[in-house]
């Protein structure tokens, strides 16, 4: 993953070089022995093997051509954050990945030590000058969803160019109204900094972009449900990690090479594991790139993923904007009617989450879920209790997980991962 022909622009990013040297080379090895070390991927994977060693490389280098063309980098940490106005402003929307301890120590000394490390991670990148995304944006976009990162983008923004949108915690007619006034807050941020107007048919151009990004994530979804499941966990958590950075348009175009290729495996009855193999659904927190470290010890334990009820995952890309809107304002509304229908833990009461859960594990005829909370976050932490509950009166097995980005509690991870599988082996 090192690319020193990329060191010019790292440095005229002002990276921390040899900080920056170190990640790339862990995050290389960390690739090798978790994915590279899979047999009988499809050759589709190997865009996103691609993608993944040019990760501060070539992706960063078009938005540096974008930006020099004109163009506007906005980044953003959270599914809430409607890509389709920045793309019908004509800008570039990058998810800002969080899912490795960065800046630890210099992170702990401006939030407190019991922050969850997606929010420490966020903040880490930036202190200790790592990440060439964030070092790109012309504006980091943060919402008011969990306490932790509100509270946080105060800090975040004395080192960043950060707005922050309020997020509704309930879903009444007049938490709607709040978001409708947020989108048309936003849109007029994105088009002060870009200085394009945002007019109708470029919009309608940018749901319609978006939309085929998530067909094509669904379609991926859909082909898990076969017997024996065609693709590992793994792999899929990797497409869904990628499809927050990398051109929308290239993305769709390759992942739909891939799910061909996947059709073609499923219809031939074989599956990247023998049939048989436990096949078990995550949910919870959100896995950013490159947090691997539950998908692997799952899959290293015997069982196969079949499905991540997460951002990262099919809580990002189940709904879709209506495309059918006449003007502008419609096609406003229909953006915010899409936005309001995301079942984050932050909402309350949110019982379409548990609906959710259950139906996916039903789909995907799991023989478990691995709830996942990363360490201090009170949203999903509570939500888990529910989600037990709600799993347990299906008749479905249920498996607690609370973690962070180390890797002190591997072992004892790996210990409990093990038992569950075997349990519902
Ligand atoms: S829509 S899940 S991406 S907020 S893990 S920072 S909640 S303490 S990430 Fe999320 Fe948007 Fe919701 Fe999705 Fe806080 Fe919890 Fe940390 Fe979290």
């Amino acid at each position: 993953m090192k690319d020193t022909s990329c060191n010019a622009m790292w440095e005229k990013l002002n990276l921390d070089l040899e900080a920056h040297d170190g990640l790339l080379e862990v995050l290389g090895k960390f690739y090798g022995d978790i994915y590279l070390s899979q047999a009988g991927r499809l050759q589709g994977m190997e865009y996103l093997d691609f993608v993944l060693s040019e990760i501060h490389g070539l992706r960063v280098q078009e938005l540096q051509a974008a930006k020099q063309g004109g163009r506007k980098v906005v980044g953003a940490f959270c599914v809430f954050v409607p890509e389709e106005l920045v793309l019908a402003a004509d800008a570039i929307c990058v998810g800002l990945c969080a899912g490795v301890e960065a800046g630890k120590e210099a992170v702990e000394k401006i939030l407190p030590r019991n922050t969850c490390a997606l929010i420490k991670s966020f903040v880490g990148f930036k202190l200790a000058r790592l990440c060439p995304f964030t070092e790109s944006c012309d504006l980091i976009v943060g919402e008011t969803t969990c306490d932790g990162k509100k509270k946080a983008y105060e800090t975040f923004s004395e080192y960043a160019p950060l707005y922050v949108m309020e997020i509704p915690q309930m879903k009444m007619a007049s938490d709607r109204a709040l978001w409708k006034a947020e989108i048309i807050r936003f849109k007029d941020r994105v088009e002060a900094l870009t200085g394009n107007k945002i007019r109708g048919g470029a919009l309608n151009e940018s749901i319609r972009i978006v939309n085929e990004r998530r067909r094509v994530l669904q379609r991926l979804n859909h082909l898990r449900a076969a017997v024996p499941a065609p693709i590992s966990g793994r792999d899929v958590l990797l497409v869904n990690q990628v499809s927050f950075y990398d051109d929308p348009l290239r993305f769709t175009q390759k992942i739909r090479e891939l799910c061909d290729q996947l059709e073609v495996r499923v219809e031939s009855g074989e599956g990247i594991v023998p049939k048989g193999t436990p096949r078990l659904m995550l949910s919870g927190c959100p896995m950013a790139v490159p947090n691997w470290k539950l998908p692997y010890l799952v899959e290293s334990s015997g069982a196969v993923i079949v499905g991540e009820e997460s951002c990262v995952g099919t809580r990002n890309t189940r709904d879709l904007v209506d495309e059918d809107a006449p003007a502008l304002d419609g096609m406003i509304d229909a953006i915010v009617d899409r936005y309001m229908k995301i079942d984050c833990a932050c909402f309350t009461p949110n019982k379409e989450r548990l609906e959710h859960v259950v139906g996916m594990a039903r789909e995907l005829g799991v023989d478990g879920v691995i709830h996942y909370t990363l360490s201090f976050c009170q949203p999903y932490a509570m939500e888990a209790l529910k989600v037990e509950k709600v799993l347990q009166q299906a008749g479905i097995p249920f498996l607690n997980i609370e973690t962070d980005y180390s890797m002190e509690d591997v072992e004892q991870l790996k210990t409990r991962v093990e038992a569950f599988v075997e349990m519902v082996s």
